[in-house]
């Protein structure tokens, strides 16, 4: 397919923070601040992370999502169809500059230094990207809904001028803003990843009829929950607290349940749903099986995981789920949220609210 030109401009980045789930939450915010700027968001890979690799990985963005949606809400090209056939048109080398707010540290001075370090360096790379310049746009910021903000952004940097806004890191805030949780519903499964869900569902758990639980339980996240006290609205927190604890405080049982806390919210929610008779466990680390089926072996349920870790599967099947129970602070499970409320179908947190 030949791809016109948007003379309105793109813009591009590098979701260079966290995993999945963070990534997600900022590009629910990008989504939102290119829409407001009537540019084309260029969508960047997913970066991703191997064991034993010592660069980060670039997956297209739509290896996992359908970018036809999107496209409902704002324009939108992959990084891959623009970077062949847009860029070679419009984004000369000496157009190549990287916006940051300041300067970052890294191998130059007074620059953004957008290739520094992993995976800022290997992102561009997969698309030969080198910068002429830097940009520093402080003291602008990227809340969509500042008309003020956004009338600067649009007046200082012309189309004309600035063909592409490449940013080192993502225009956007994590957690996302409550503004943006609702682009959620453009942001859907492409098929593949769909039809394996389904596959799975129909041959694990007879077609449907379960319970979804997300158990954010490895070392990374042991020594993540230790902030909380002294982050109150760590990480995804802000979707269960508010984002200025308006809905009360973050408790370290809400990042980090006891096993038997656990144990005592799934019987609840099997008890509130007796027709469920399928358990399905996604987890970082321990999916805690044997446990769960000794302690709910009156209810006889069947539990169930993936038998390889497959971490956009998990959430797919997750968002099927008749009823999910996941983590208030992991971004992994606000994406899961987001994706259910689309559905309409209920999820509740562990230890949320506290009792
Ligand atoms: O998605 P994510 O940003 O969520 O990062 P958090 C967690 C990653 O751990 C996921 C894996 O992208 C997956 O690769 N993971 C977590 C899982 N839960 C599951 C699961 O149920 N199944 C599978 N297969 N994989 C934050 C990071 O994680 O953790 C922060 O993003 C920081 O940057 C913090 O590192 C400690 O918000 O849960």
């Amino acid at each position: 397919i030949s791809y016109c030109y948007d003379e309105s401009g793109y813009i591009a980045y590098c979701p260079c923070m966290g995993r999945f789930g963070n990534q997600a939450d900022h590009f629910l915010g990008a989504l939102a601040f290119s829409k407001a700027l009537n540019r084309t968001l260029i969508l960047p890979p997913w970066v991703e992370y191997r064991y034993g690799e010592v660069k980060s990985i670039q997956v297209p963005f739509d290896t996992y999502f359908d970018t036809k949606p999107l496209t409902v809400y704002n324009k939108i090209v992959t990084m891959e169809t623009f970077m062949q056939e847009v860029a070679p048109n419009i984004w000369p080398q000496d157009k190549r500059i990287s916006f940051c707010y300041t300067p970052r540290i890294g191998d130059y001075k007074n620059s953004c230094n957008a290739k520094s370090g992993n995976p800022f360096g290997p992102f561009w790379d997969t698309f030969n990207i080198e910068f002429s310049d830097s940009e520093f746009y402080g003291p602008l910021n990227y809340d969509a809904y500042n008309e003020i903000i956004i009338q600067q952004w649009i007046i200082k940097y012309r189309p004309q001028e600035w063909p592409v806004l490449a940013f080192t890191g993502a225009p956007a805030s994590f957690p996302v803003q409550a503004e943006n949780v609702h682009l959620q519903k453009y942001l859907k499964w492409n098929v593949q990843i769909l039809d394996k869900a389904k596959l799975f569902i129909k041959e694990n758990m007879n077609g449907g009829g379960f319970l979804g639980l997300h158990l954010r339980n490895g070392q990374d996240w042991v020594r993540a929950c230790e902030h909380v006290k002294d982050s109150p609205t760590l990480f995804a927190a802000p979707q269960c607290v508010g984002y200025k604890n308006e809905k009360g405080p973050l408790t370290s049982s809400m990042c980090l349940p006891t096993k038997g806390e656990m144990l005592k919210q799934v019987k609840r929610a099997l008890k509130k749903f007796p027709d469920i008779k399928y358990v399905f466990v996604a987890s970082d680390s321990n999916h805690m099986i044997e446990e769960l089926k000794k302690s709910l072996k009156d209810f006889h349920v069947t539990l169930t995981k993936l038998n390889n870790s497959n971490p956009h599967l998990d959430l797919a099947i997750l968002g099927k789920a008749n009823y999910f129970i996941g983590n208030c602070v992991s971004s992994f499970s606000a994406f899961v949220k987001r994706d259910r409320d689309v559905s309409g179908l209920p999820s509740e947190f562990w230890s949320f609210p506290s009792r």
